[in-house]
């Protein structure tokens, strides 16, 4: 089935109680066993629910894999997918991941005997130098957040093949409808699904997609003991959400396109971060793996204070962390998402104080540029 119907039927189908057309929310803790050791396949809501159970299988249908499963948060997916690693195992991370993801494996996996290597995995050559002995695991993250660099994943899954590896990729930027990993050879998709899956900025959400049996294992086994599952409310939001996912998705990109045009040819502002410039030093890369450039934008605007001004002005942008909602967000990554990142290892990959990351959402696209004009001109 093509992406759209996916999205709308995959994992549901009518109740067969009541013929309701959506799939309803189990808001149930448990399930009266019939006796002892029998039931009809759900024993507790830790372990298993049925609206959960329909996200999963649709979300991993639109990544075109096997198996999905649903986490409270994003970082509570990461979470689960760094236990399948054991002390003295070694991961090699993009250095630009989001700063919760840096802040998770450096500040608290680090104390669990983990190491991990922050290399510019847009660079094979740094990836492939990078391998050891102890390496288990490439984690990366394309594009990234908030400089938009691109990793090579057939690259990335040729490596991870060779040195039997479990190679990750957060989808996040993308979603499922501009990129799906899993076609290239990577093991595990993993996606906050706050952000572009559920689009409405009301839900905190993660998700993690295998075509591995032996991993899907693993990780459902985790998913039950480690803990971090969402409620079926938020499951039942993102369920919802995922049917206009494609729509969402096309207007966000006109909206960017539109958006990062107009930055480029702005006096005001010194460099612009989109993967659909041609001038964007992975563009190719973008044209190969992903079949559109996504609604984040980033662009450098020369100070803090330039940074400030601009903040303070913007209108219809809120000033907010998160993104992939339908309404415009503007980040300061370093003062909001990327606090923890030390300036350091920022700067190593162009993070500078002068940088705003726009979330363009779905409104009008002549109100969104109208608003960074009018913000532009008060820097
Ligand atoms: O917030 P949470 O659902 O736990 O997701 C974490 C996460 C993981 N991966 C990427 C690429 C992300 O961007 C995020 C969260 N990011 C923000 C909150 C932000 O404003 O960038």
């Amino acid at each position: 089935m093509g992406f759209q119907t996916d999205a709308i039927h995959a994992g549901q189908q009518p109740d067969p109680t009541t013929g309701a057309v959506m799939m309803p929310i189990y808001q149930t803790s448990t399930y009266a066993m019939e006796e002892l050791g029998k039931h009809k396949g759900y024993d507790y809501g830790r372990t298993i629910n049925p609206t959960r159970v329909a996200l999963e299988k649709n979300i991993a249908a639109l990544e075109q894999g096997k198996h999905g499963l649903a986490f409270a948060s994003g970082l509570a997916a990461t979470t689960a997918v760094s236990m399948l690693l054991s002390a003295g195992d070694h991961v090699i991370v993009t250095n630009n991941v989001y700063g919760g993801t840096f802040r998770y494996f450096d500040k608290v996996m680090k104390r669990y005997g983990l190491t991990f290597s922050w290399v510019d995995t847009s660079d094979l050559a740094q990836v492939r130098a990078a391998v050891t002995p102890a390496t288990k695991m490439i984690f990366v993250e394309t594009p990234t957040n908030p400089m938009l660099n691109l990793t090579d994943l057939d690259g990335i899954a040729a490596i991870g093949k060779e040195h039997n590896l479990i190679t990750v990729c957060d989808n996040t930027f993308m979603s499922p409808y501009f990129q799906r990993p899993l076609e290239f050879g990577i093991d595990l998709v993993l996606h906050s699904t706050t952000k572009y899956i559920n689009g409405h900025s009301d839900v905190i959400g993660g998700i993690v997609v295998t075509r591995s049996d032996d991993l899907h294992t693993k990780l459902r086994f985790l998913q039950n003991a480690v803990g971090g599952v969402p409620g079926p409310m938020d499951c039942f939001f993102i369920l919802r959400a995922t049917k206009t996912l494609a729509l969402r998705m096309r207007q966000h990109e006109i909206g960017a396109r539109e958006v990062a045009k107009f930055l480029a040819s702005h006096p005001k502002v010194q460099k612009v971060y989109y993967p659909g410039l041609p001038t964007h030093p992975h563009h190719g890369l973008a044209k190969k793996q992903m079949s559109g450039f996504g609604g984040m934008v980033s662009a450098e605007l020369g100070s803090l204070e330039a940074g400030k001004r601009f903040a303070r002005s913007v209108k219809l942008f809120a000033l907010a962390e998160s993104l992939g909602g339908v309404e415009s967000l503007l980040c300061h990554p370093v003062s909001m998402t990327h606090g923890s990142v030390p300036m350091e290892e920022r700067l190593k990959f162009g993070l500078t104080d002068g940088l705003v990351r726009f979330s363009v959402g779905c409104e009008d696209v002549e109100d969104i540029i109208a608003d960074i004009k009018q913000a532009l001109d008060k820097v």
